[in-house]
Protein backbone atom coordinates (compact mmCIF):
# COMPACT_ATOMS: atom_id res chain seq x y z
CA UNK A 1 0.00 0.00 0.00
CA UNK A 2 1.50 3.51 -1.12
CA UNK A 3 1.07 6.44 1.12
CA UNK A 4 0.44 9.36 -0.18
CA UNK A 5 1.58 12.41 1.36
CA UNK A 6 -0.35 15.17 -0.11
CA UNK A 7 -4.08 15.34 0.96
CA UNK A 8 -7.02 15.72 -1.66
CA UNK A 9 -8.97 19.03 -0.45
CA UNK A 10 -11.97 18.29 1.93
CA UNK A 11 -15.37 17.19 -0.11
CA UNK A 12 -12.87 16.15 -3.14
CA UNK A 13 -15.77 14.92 -6.02
CA UNK A 14 -14.43 11.10 -5.97
CA UNK A 15 -16.73 8.76 -8.53
CA UNK A 16 -16.89 7.73 -11.98
CA UNK A 17 -18.16 8.58 -15.50
CA UNK A 18 -20.62 6.61 -18.31
CA UNK A 19 -22.46 8.68 -21.19
CA UNK A 20 -25.95 7.30 -22.22
CA UNK A 21 -25.38 5.99 -25.52
CA UNK A 22 -22.60 3.73 -23.89
CA UNK A 23 -24.74 2.49 -21.03
CA UNK A 24 -28.52 2.78 -21.29
CA UNK A 25 -29.44 0.64 -24.10
CA UNK A 26 -33.28 1.01 -24.77
CA UNK A 27 -32.57 2.70 -27.85
CA UNK A 28 -36.22 2.54 -29.03
CA UNK A 29 -37.83 2.74 -25.50
CA UNK A 30 -39.51 5.36 -23.82
CA UNK A 31 -40.60 6.99 -27.11
CA UNK A 32 -36.87 7.63 -27.50
CA UNK A 33 -35.93 8.73 -31.17
CA UNK A 34 -32.59 7.92 -33.20
CA UNK A 35 -29.44 9.90 -32.55
CA UNK A 36 -26.15 9.52 -33.96
CA UNK A 37 -24.35 6.48 -31.99
CA UNK A 38 -27.11 4.71 -32.63
CA UNK A 39 -26.43 4.25 -36.23
CA UNK A 40 -22.86 3.62 -35.41
CA UNK A 41 -21.61 0.41 -36.55
CA UNK A 42 -19.86 -1.70 -33.38
CA UNK A 43 -16.38 -3.42 -33.95
CA UNK A 44 -13.37 -2.80 -36.53
CA UNK A 45 -15.16 -0.58 -38.33
CA UNK A 46 -16.49 1.79 -35.83
CA UNK A 47 -12.96 4.14 -36.05
CA UNK A 48 -12.64 3.63 -39.67
CA UNK A 49 -16.41 4.96 -39.84
CA UNK A 50 -15.96 7.71 -37.73
CA UNK A 51 -13.05 9.42 -39.45
CA UNK A 52 -14.64 8.36 -43.11
CA UNK A 53 -15.33 10.68 -45.67
CA UNK A 54 -19.23 10.50 -46.58
CA UNK A 55 -20.78 8.08 -43.49
CA UNK A 56 -24.81 7.84 -44.41
CA UNK A 57 -26.43 8.00 -41.01
CA UNK A 58 -28.25 4.75 -42.16
CA UNK A 59 -28.45 1.43 -40.26
CA UNK A 60 -27.39 -1.43 -41.94
CA UNK A 61 -28.18 -4.22 -39.75
CA UNK A 62 -27.44 -6.53 -42.92
CA UNK A 63 -23.95 -5.53 -42.80
CA UNK A 64 -23.18 -4.64 -39.48
CA UNK A 65 -23.90 -4.98 -35.49
CA UNK A 66 -25.07 -2.05 -33.37
CA UNK A 67 -24.36 -3.03 -29.78
CA UNK A 68 -25.13 0.40 -28.22
CA UNK A 69 -28.38 -0.67 -28.99
CA UNK A 70 -29.28 -2.55 -25.73
CA UNK A 71 -25.27 -1.71 -24.19
CA UNK A 72 -25.12 -3.04 -21.03
CA UNK A 73 -29.02 -2.34 -20.52
CA UNK A 74 -29.12 0.79 -17.83
CA UNK A 75 -31.80 1.81 -18.25
CA UNK A 76 -33.29 -1.36 -16.19
CA UNK A 77 -30.96 -1.97 -14.41
CA UNK A 78 -29.80 1.86 -13.37
CA UNK A 79 -30.98 0.60 -9.42
CA UNK A 80 -28.87 -1.72 -9.32
CA UNK A 81 -25.86 -0.24 -10.59
CA UNK A 82 -26.20 2.64 -8.58
CA UNK A 83 -26.35 0.72 -5.66
CA UNK A 84 -22.88 -0.67 -6.76
CA UNK A 85 -21.53 2.43 -7.02
CA UNK A 86 -22.70 3.77 -3.61
CA UNK A 87 -20.74 0.82 -2.14
CA UNK A 88 -17.45 2.10 -3.34
CA UNK A 89 -18.73 5.13 -1.94
CA UNK A 90 -18.76 7.75 -4.83
CA UNK A 91 -19.65 11.04 -4.30
CA UNK A 92 -21.01 11.95 -7.52
CA UNK A 93 -21.75 9.79 -10.72
CA UNK A 94 -21.05 11.53 -14.25
CA UNK A 95 -23.67 10.62 -17.02
CA UNK A 96 -25.16 12.06 -19.68
CA UNK A 97 -28.90 13.18 -20.41
CA UNK A 98 -29.53 11.61 -24.07
CA UNK A 99 -31.62 14.34 -26.21
CA UNK A 100 -33.33 12.63 -28.11
CA UNK A 101 -34.90 10.69 -25.45
CA UNK A 102 -36.32 14.60 -24.23
CA UNK A 103 -36.57 15.54 -27.94
CA UNK A 104 -36.64 12.48 -30.33
CA UNK A 105 -36.50 14.74 -33.32
CA UNK A 106 -34.29 16.94 -31.09
CA UNK A 107 -36.66 20.13 -32.00
CA UNK A 108 -40.41 19.37 -30.97
CA UNK A 109 -42.41 21.90 -28.96
CA UNK A 110 -43.38 19.71 -26.45
CA UNK A 111 -40.64 17.69 -24.93
CA UNK A 112 -41.19 13.80 -23.78
CA UNK A 113 -42.44 13.32 -20.52
CA UNK A 114 -41.23 9.41 -20.08
CA UNK A 115 -37.81 10.65 -21.15
CA UNK A 116 -37.46 13.41 -18.29
CA UNK A 117 -39.50 11.19 -15.90
CA UNK A 118 -36.39 8.16 -16.13
CA UNK A 119 -33.60 10.57 -15.63
CA UNK A 120 -35.82 11.76 -12.87
CA UNK A 121 -35.69 8.45 -11.13
CA UNK A 122 -32.35 7.88 -11.98
CA UNK A 123 -31.53 11.67 -9.98
CA UNK A 124 -33.70 10.03 -7.09
CA UNK A 125 -32.00 6.60 -6.90
CA UNK A 126 -28.54 8.62 -6.82
CA UNK A 127 -29.90 10.98 -4.23
CA UNK A 128 -31.06 8.09 -2.26
CA UNK A 129 -26.94 7.71 -1.65
CA UNK A 130 -26.03 11.04 -1.41
CA UNK A 131 -24.04 10.84 -4.47
CA UNK A 132 -24.49 14.16 -7.05
CA UNK A 133 -24.81 13.87 -10.51
CA UNK A 134 -22.72 15.28 -12.47
CA UNK A 135 -24.44 15.71 -16.78
CA UNK A 136 -22.98 16.14 -19.61
CA UNK A 137 -25.85 17.61 -21.57
CA UNK A 138 -24.67 16.45 -25.07
CA UNK A 139 -22.25 13.23 -25.17
CA UNK A 140 -21.40 12.08 -28.39
CA UNK A 141 -24.81 12.59 -29.94
CA UNK A 142 -26.80 14.14 -32.05
CA UNK A 143 -30.80 13.39 -32.93
CA UNK A 144 -30.95 12.28 -36.00
CA UNK A 145 -33.42 14.12 -37.53
CA UNK A 146 -31.09 16.86 -37.04
CA UNK A 147 -28.22 15.26 -38.54
CA UNK A 148 -30.75 14.44 -41.57
CA UNK A 149 -32.84 17.28 -41.93
CA UNK A 150 -30.23 20.44 -40.82
CA UNK A 151 -26.32 19.09 -41.33
CA UNK A 152 -26.30 18.62 -37.44
CA UNK A 153 -24.62 21.49 -35.80
CA UNK A 154 -23.82 23.42 -39.40
CA UNK A 155 -26.83 24.61 -39.29
CA UNK A 156 -27.08 27.61 -37.26
CA UNK A 157 -30.91 26.78 -36.37
CA UNK A 158 -29.37 23.94 -34.12
CA UNK A 159 -28.76 26.78 -31.20
CA UNK A 160 -32.55 27.34 -31.30
CA UNK A 161 -33.46 23.25 -30.67
CA UNK A 162 -30.76 23.08 -28.37
CA UNK A 163 -31.68 26.53 -25.95
CA UNK A 164 -35.14 24.67 -25.82
CA UNK A 165 -33.63 21.77 -24.68
CA UNK A 166 -31.07 22.33 -21.87
CA UNK A 167 -34.35 25.29 -20.78
CA UNK A 168 -36.45 22.17 -20.16
CA UNK A 169 -33.62 20.69 -18.60
CA UNK A 170 -32.47 23.17 -16.28
CA UNK A 171 -36.57 23.49 -15.10
CA UNK A 172 -37.18 20.32 -14.50
CA UNK A 173 -34.06 19.13 -12.91
CA UNK A 174 -32.97 22.41 -10.84
CA UNK A 175 -33.44 20.97 -7.45
CA UNK A 176 -31.72 17.69 -8.45
CA UNK A 177 -28.23 18.47 -10.63
CA UNK A 178 -25.94 21.19 -9.69
CA UNK A 179 -23.10 19.68 -11.52
CA UNK A 180 -23.52 20.34 -15.52
CA UNK A 181 -21.44 20.51 -18.51
CA UNK A 182 -22.14 21.38 -21.88
CA UNK A 183 -20.73 19.34 -25.03
CA UNK A 184 -18.50 16.33 -24.05
CA UNK A 185 -15.16 16.51 -25.54
CA UNK A 186 -15.89 19.39 -27.68
CA UNK A 187 -12.54 19.84 -29.31
CA UNK A 188 -12.78 16.18 -30.66
CA UNK A 189 -14.59 17.54 -33.72
CA UNK A 190 -11.78 18.58 -35.34
CA UNK A 191 -10.97 15.23 -35.72
CA UNK A 192 -14.31 13.35 -35.84
CA UNK A 193 -16.92 15.26 -36.54
CA UNK A 194 -19.27 12.90 -36.41
CA UNK A 195 -19.53 12.49 -32.86
CA UNK A 196 -19.90 15.96 -31.38
CA UNK A 197 -20.77 18.17 -34.54
CA UNK A 198 -23.28 15.72 -36.15
CA UNK A 199 -22.08 15.48 -39.42
CA UNK A 200 -20.36 13.70 -41.89
CA UNK A 201 -17.24 14.92 -44.05
CA UNK A 202 -17.91 14.83 -47.25
CA UNK A 203 -14.68 16.01 -48.72
CA UNK A 204 -11.26 16.78 -47.36
CA UNK A 205 -11.88 20.57 -47.20
CA UNK A 206 -15.39 19.99 -45.00
CA UNK A 207 -11.95 20.32 -41.92
CA UNK A 208 -12.23 23.51 -42.34
CA UNK A 209 -15.51 26.01 -43.43
CA UNK A 210 -18.10 23.78 -41.70
CA UNK A 211 -16.03 22.44 -38.99
CA UNK A 212 -16.03 26.17 -37.76
CA UNK A 213 -18.50 27.07 -38.34
CA UNK A 214 -20.38 24.23 -36.54
CA UNK A 215 -18.21 24.94 -33.72
CA UNK A 216 -19.27 28.51 -33.40
CA UNK A 217 -22.89 27.55 -33.17
CA UNK A 218 -21.95 25.56 -30.53
CA UNK A 219 -19.53 27.89 -28.49
CA UNK A 220 -23.76 30.28 -29.16
CA UNK A 221 -25.62 27.36 -27.68
CA UNK A 222 -22.97 26.57 -25.14
CA UNK A 223 -22.60 30.16 -23.90
CA UNK A 224 -26.60 30.23 -23.95
CA UNK A 225 -26.83 27.25 -21.76
CA UNK A 226 -24.04 28.39 -19.12
CA UNK A 227 -26.48 31.73 -19.45
CA UNK A 228 -29.65 29.90 -18.91
CA UNK A 229 -28.16 27.44 -15.95
CA UNK A 230 -27.04 30.55 -14.15
CA UNK A 231 -31.01 32.19 -14.30
CA UNK A 232 -32.19 29.18 -13.76
CA UNK A 233 -30.23 27.32 -10.87
CA UNK A 234 -28.30 29.78 -9.43
CA UNK A 235 -26.58 27.53 -7.16
CA UNK A 236 -25.66 25.47 -9.62
CA UNK A 237 -21.65 25.37 -11.63
CA UNK A 238 -22.10 24.69 -15.69
CA UNK A 239 -18.43 23.73 -17.11
CA UNK A 240 -16.91 22.96 -20.70
CA UNK A 241 -15.47 19.56 -21.47
CA UNK A 242 -12.34 18.96 -23.56
CA UNK A 243 -9.89 16.26 -24.52
CA UNK A 244 -6.87 17.28 -23.32
CA UNK A 245 -3.26 15.87 -24.61
CA UNK A 246 -0.29 17.76 -23.35
CA UNK A 247 2.16 17.65 -26.44
CA UNK A 248 5.61 17.09 -26.74
CA UNK A 249 7.94 18.00 -29.43
CA UNK A 250 9.66 14.97 -30.40
CA UNK A 251 13.23 16.64 -29.93
CA UNK A 252 14.67 20.30 -29.27
CA UNK A 253 14.51 21.18 -32.65
CA UNK A 254 12.96 24.57 -32.45
CA UNK A 255 11.14 23.41 -35.87
CA UNK A 256 9.38 20.44 -33.67
CA UNK A 257 9.17 22.86 -30.77
CA UNK A 258 7.16 25.13 -32.83
CA UNK A 259 5.01 22.37 -34.81
CA UNK A 260 4.55 20.84 -31.50
CA UNK A 261 3.13 24.22 -30.07
CA UNK A 262 0.95 25.07 -32.99
CA UNK A 263 -0.77 21.70 -32.72
CA UNK A 264 -1.22 22.13 -29.02
CA UNK A 265 -2.91 25.82 -29.33
CA UNK A 266 -5.18 24.28 -32.06
CA UNK A 267 -6.21 21.13 -30.21
CA UNK A 268 -6.07 21.94 -26.54
CA UNK A 269 -6.60 25.46 -26.26
CA UNK A 270 -8.79 26.88 -29.29
CA UNK A 271 -12.32 25.43 -27.72
CA UNK A 272 -10.88 26.20 -24.10
CA UNK A 273 -9.88 29.50 -25.05
CA UNK A 274 -13.30 30.38 -26.25
CA UNK A 275 -15.50 28.99 -23.54
CA UNK A 276 -13.01 29.62 -20.66
CA UNK A 277 -11.83 32.94 -21.52
CA UNK A 278 -15.22 34.07 -23.64
CA UNK A 279 -13.00 35.11 -27.24
CA UNK A 280 -11.38 33.82 -29.37
CA UNK A 281 -7.59 33.17 -29.22
CA UNK A 282 -5.69 35.35 -31.47
CA UNK A 283 -3.50 32.39 -33.17
CA UNK A 284 -6.48 31.07 -35.23
CA UNK A 285 -7.39 34.22 -36.96
CA UNK A 286 -3.89 33.24 -39.05
CA UNK A 287 -5.41 29.62 -39.23
CA UNK A 288 -8.63 30.66 -40.35
CA UNK A 289 -7.00 32.61 -43.08
CA UNK A 290 -4.96 30.26 -44.18
CA UNK A 291 -7.60 27.80 -45.03
CA UNK A 292 -9.90 30.13 -45.94
CA UNK A 293 -12.40 30.35 -43.30
CA UNK A 294 -14.82 32.77 -42.76
CA UNK A 295 -16.96 32.67 -39.82
CA UNK A 296 -20.62 33.87 -39.98
CA UNK A 297 -21.50 35.42 -36.61
CA UNK A 298 -24.96 37.19 -35.60
CA UNK A 299 -24.52 40.48 -33.68
CA UNK A 300 -25.05 39.65 -29.99
CA UNK A 301 -22.79 36.43 -30.23
CA UNK A 302 -19.23 37.20 -29.17
CA UNK A 303 -21.16 39.57 -26.32
CA UNK A 304 -23.16 36.58 -25.18
CA UNK A 305 -19.76 34.30 -25.72
CA UNK A 306 -18.24 36.64 -23.55
CA UNK A 307 -20.34 37.51 -20.48
CA UNK A 308 -21.53 33.50 -19.88
CA UNK A 309 -17.94 32.02 -19.26
CA UNK A 310 -18.05 28.61 -17.84
CA UNK A 311 -17.58 28.10 -13.55
CA UNK A 312 -15.21 25.47 -13.97
CA UNK A 313 -12.77 23.28 -16.81
CA UNK A 314 -13.81 19.65 -17.29
CA UNK A 315 -11.18 17.49 -19.02
CA UNK A 316 -9.94 13.73 -20.15
CA UNK A 317 -6.67 12.69 -20.21
CA UNK A 318 -5.77 9.35 -21.35
CA UNK A 319 -2.46 9.51 -23.12
CA UNK A 320 -0.09 12.27 -23.72
CA UNK A 321 1.16 13.08 -27.80
CA UNK A 322 4.21 13.71 -29.22
CA UNK A 323 4.75 15.56 -32.23
CA UNK A 324 7.28 16.64 -35.06
CA UNK A 325 7.05 18.16 -38.05
CA UNK A 326 8.33 16.28 -40.43
CA UNK A 327 6.62 13.08 -39.80
CA UNK A 328 6.78 9.42 -42.17
CA UNK A 329 4.36 6.90 -41.53
CA UNK A 330 6.65 4.79 -40.08
CA UNK A 331 6.90 7.38 -37.02
CA UNK A 332 3.42 7.86 -36.38
CA UNK A 333 2.09 5.67 -33.67
CA UNK A 334 -0.85 3.28 -34.85
CA UNK A 335 -3.42 3.25 -31.38
CA UNK A 336 -3.45 6.95 -30.49
CA UNK A 337 -6.44 8.61 -32.11
CA UNK A 338 -5.39 12.33 -32.54
CA UNK A 339 -1.89 11.61 -34.46
CA UNK A 340 1.46 11.88 -33.28
CA UNK A 341 5.11 9.69 -32.76
CA UNK A 342 5.91 7.33 -30.74
CA UNK A 343 6.81 8.13 -27.51
CA UNK A 344 10.20 6.20 -26.73
CA UNK A 345 9.78 6.81 -22.62
CA UNK A 346 6.37 5.34 -22.91
CA UNK A 347 4.78 2.38 -22.99
CA UNK A 348 0.88 1.84 -24.39
CA UNK A 349 -2.08 0.01 -23.32
CA UNK A 350 -3.23 -2.85 -25.91
CA UNK A 351 -4.82 -0.40 -27.79
CA UNK A 352 -1.58 1.57 -28.51
CA UNK A 353 -2.86 4.97 -26.07
CA UNK A 354 0.23 5.94 -24.70
CA UNK A 355 0.23 5.83 -20.82
CA UNK A 356 1.87 8.51 -19.12
CA UNK A 357 0.87 9.93 -15.66
CA UNK A 358 3.04 12.32 -15.70
CA UNK A 359 1.46 14.05 -18.54
CA UNK A 360 -1.50 14.29 -16.16
CA UNK A 361 0.32 16.65 -13.53
CA UNK A 362 1.55 18.34 -16.89
CA UNK A 363 -1.77 18.98 -17.66
CA UNK A 364 -3.00 19.76 -14.83
CA UNK A 365 -0.49 22.68 -14.45
CA UNK A 366 -0.78 23.96 -17.77
CA UNK A 367 -4.56 24.10 -17.92
CA UNK A 368 -4.59 25.90 -14.37
CA UNK A 369 -2.06 28.00 -15.45
CA UNK A 370 -3.50 29.36 -18.21
CA UNK A 371 -7.00 29.57 -16.91
CA UNK A 372 -7.02 29.91 -13.29
CA UNK A 373 -10.55 27.79 -12.87
CA UNK A 374 -11.72 25.14 -10.98
CA UNK A 375 -10.31 22.04 -12.93
CA UNK A 376 -12.43 18.77 -13.36
CA UNK A 377 -11.26 15.28 -14.40
CA UNK A 378 -14.09 13.80 -15.46
CA UNK A 379 -12.08 10.82 -17.80
CA UNK A 380 -9.04 9.18 -17.49
CA UNK A 381 -8.37 5.34 -16.93
CA UNK A 382 -7.05 1.96 -18.77
CA UNK A 383 -9.33 0.39 -21.37
CA UNK A 384 -8.22 -3.50 -21.38
CA UNK A 385 -9.31 -7.01 -21.99
CA UNK A 386 -10.36 -8.18 -18.58
CA UNK A 387 -10.11 -12.61 -17.56
CA UNK A 388 -12.78 -13.99 -15.28
CA UNK A 389 -11.13 -16.36 -13.34
CA UNK A 390 -12.32 -19.83 -12.72
CA UNK A 391 -13.30 -18.79 -9.42
CA UNK A 392 -15.16 -15.76 -10.79
CA UNK A 393 -12.41 -12.77 -9.40
CA UNK A 394 -11.32 -10.56 -12.11
CA UNK A 395 -7.52 -9.34 -10.93
CA UNK A 396 -7.00 -6.50 -13.04
CA UNK A 397 -4.03 -5.09 -11.18
CA UNK A 398 -3.10 -3.50 -14.22
CA UNK A 399 -5.80 -1.33 -13.74
CA UNK A 400 -4.97 -0.31 -10.35
CA UNK A 401 -1.16 0.86 -11.43
CA UNK A 402 -2.62 2.93 -13.89
CA UNK A 403 -5.23 4.67 -12.19
CA UNK A 404 -2.75 4.52 -8.61
CA UNK A 405 -0.19 6.34 -10.84
CA UNK A 406 -2.58 9.12 -12.64
CA UNK A 407 -3.72 9.63 -8.92
CA UNK A 408 -0.37 10.01 -7.58
CA UNK A 409 0.22 12.75 -10.22
CA UNK A 410 -2.95 14.55 -9.63
CA UNK A 411 -1.75 14.67 -5.82
CA UNK A 412 1.40 15.99 -7.04
CA UNK A 413 -0.58 18.94 -9.16
CA UNK A 414 -2.45 19.59 -5.90
CA UNK A 415 0.44 20.05 -4.12
CA UNK A 416 1.92 22.40 -7.38
CA UNK A 417 -1.38 24.68 -6.25
CA UNK A 418 -3.41 23.47 -8.66
CA UNK A 419 -7.07 23.73 -7.76
CA UNK A 420 -8.49 20.45 -8.72
CA UNK A 421 -12.14 19.54 -7.45
CA UNK A 422 -12.66 15.74 -8.33
CA UNK A 423 -12.15 13.12 -10.43
CA UNK A 424 -14.24 10.45 -12.37
CA UNK A 425 -12.65 7.89 -13.59
CA UNK A 426 -14.36 6.71 -17.53
CA UNK A 427 -16.33 3.59 -17.78
CA UNK A 428 -16.90 2.86 -13.83
CA UNK A 429 -18.83 -0.18 -14.95
CA UNK A 430 -18.04 -1.49 -18.35
CA UNK A 431 -19.62 -0.33 -21.59
CA UNK A 432 -19.56 0.05 -24.89
CA UNK A 433 -16.37 1.48 -26.18
CA UNK A 434 -17.03 4.99 -27.92
CA UNK A 435 -13.86 4.14 -30.35
CA UNK A 436 -14.24 0.41 -31.14
CA UNK A 437 -18.08 -0.21 -30.59
CA UNK A 438 -17.14 -3.06 -28.37
CA UNK A 439 -17.30 -4.40 -24.87
CA UNK A 440 -13.96 -6.09 -24.96
CA UNK A 441 -12.28 -2.75 -24.31
CA UNK A 442 -13.34 -2.41 -20.58
CA UNK A 443 -12.29 0.20 -17.81
CA UNK A 444 -14.81 -0.65 -15.24
CA UNK A 445 -14.18 -1.38 -11.36
CA UNK A 446 -17.86 -3.04 -12.38
CA UNK A 447 -17.38 -6.26 -14.82
CA UNK A 448 -20.82 -6.57 -17.15
CA UNK A 449 -21.15 -10.32 -18.94
CA UNK A 450 -21.64 -9.09 -22.20
CA UNK A 451 -19.44 -10.04 -25.20
CA UNK A 452 -18.88 -8.37 -28.82
CA UNK A 453 -20.73 -11.22 -30.15
CA UNK A 454 -23.93 -9.88 -28.33
CA UNK A 455 -23.84 -12.76 -26.36
CA UNK A 456 -23.84 -12.62 -22.43
CA UNK A 457 -26.38 -12.29 -19.78
CA UNK A 458 -25.35 -8.88 -18.35
CA UNK A 459 -25.05 -9.75 -14.88
CA UNK A 460 -22.33 -7.75 -12.91
CA UNK A 461 -19.12 -8.81 -11.22
CA UNK A 462 -16.85 -6.39 -8.87
CA UNK A 463 -13.44 -6.66 -10.40
CA UNK A 464 -10.61 -6.25 -7.67
CA UNK A 465 -10.24 -2.80 -8.63
CA UNK A 466 -13.37 -2.15 -7.01
CA UNK A 467 -12.26 -3.16 -3.79
CA UNK A 468 -8.96 -0.96 -4.39
CA UNK A 469 -11.16 2.27 -5.54
CA UNK A 470 -13.35 1.89 -2.19
CA UNK A 471 -10.49 2.37 -0.09
CA UNK A 472 -8.97 5.23 -2.31
CA UNK A 473 -12.56 7.21 -1.55
CA UNK A 474 -12.91 6.35 1.82
CA UNK A 475 -9.22 7.78 2.70
CA UNK A 476 -9.85 10.51 0.78
CA UNK A 477 -7.06 9.59 -1.57
CA UNK A 478 -4.24 8.57 0.85
CA UNK A 479 -4.09 5.08 1.12
CA UNK A 480 -3.42 4.18 -3.35
C1 LIG B 1 -13.64 9.61 -24.68
C2 LIG B 1 -15.13 9.68 -24.74
C3 LIG B 1 -15.83 8.57 -24.06
C4 LIG B 1 -15.07 7.28 -23.97
C5 LIG B 1 -13.59 7.41 -23.79
C6 LIG B 1 -12.78 6.14 -23.97
O1 LIG B 1 -13.11 10.10 -25.86
O2 LIG B 1 -15.63 10.88 -24.18
O3 LIG B 1 -17.13 8.49 -24.57
O4 LIG B 1 -15.53 6.24 -24.67
O5 LIG B 1 -13.04 8.39 -24.60
O6 LIG B 1 -12.66 5.88 -25.33
P1 LIG B 1 -12.89 4.46 -25.95
O7 LIG B 1 -14.25 4.05 -25.52
O8 LIG B 1 -12.79 4.65 -27.38
O9 LIG B 1 -11.82 3.60 -25.38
Amino acid sequence: MNELKKRFPEGFLWGGATAANQIEGGYLEGGKGLNTPDVLPGGKVRLQVLKDIGFDFELHPEKYTYPNHEAIDFYNRYKEDIALFAEMGFKVFRLSISWSRIFPKGNETVPNEEGLAFYDSVFDELHKYNIEPVVTISHYETPLYLVKEYGGWRSRELVAFFERYVTVLFNRYKHKVKYWMTFNEINSGLEMPINGLGFAIQEENDRYQPTFQAFHHQFVASARAVQLCHEIIPDAQIGCMIVYLPTYAGDCNPENVLYALKEEQLFNYFCGDVQVRGEYPTFIKRYWREHGIKLETQEGDLELIKENTVDYIAFSYYMSRTEKKDKTDKDVISGNIIGGIKNPFLKASEWGWEIDPIGLQISLNQLYDRYKKPLFIVENGLGAIDKVEEDGTINDDYRIDYLREHIKAMGEAIEDGVELIGYTPWGCIDLISASTGEMSKRYGFIYVDKHDDGSGILERKKKKSFFWYKNVIATNGEKL
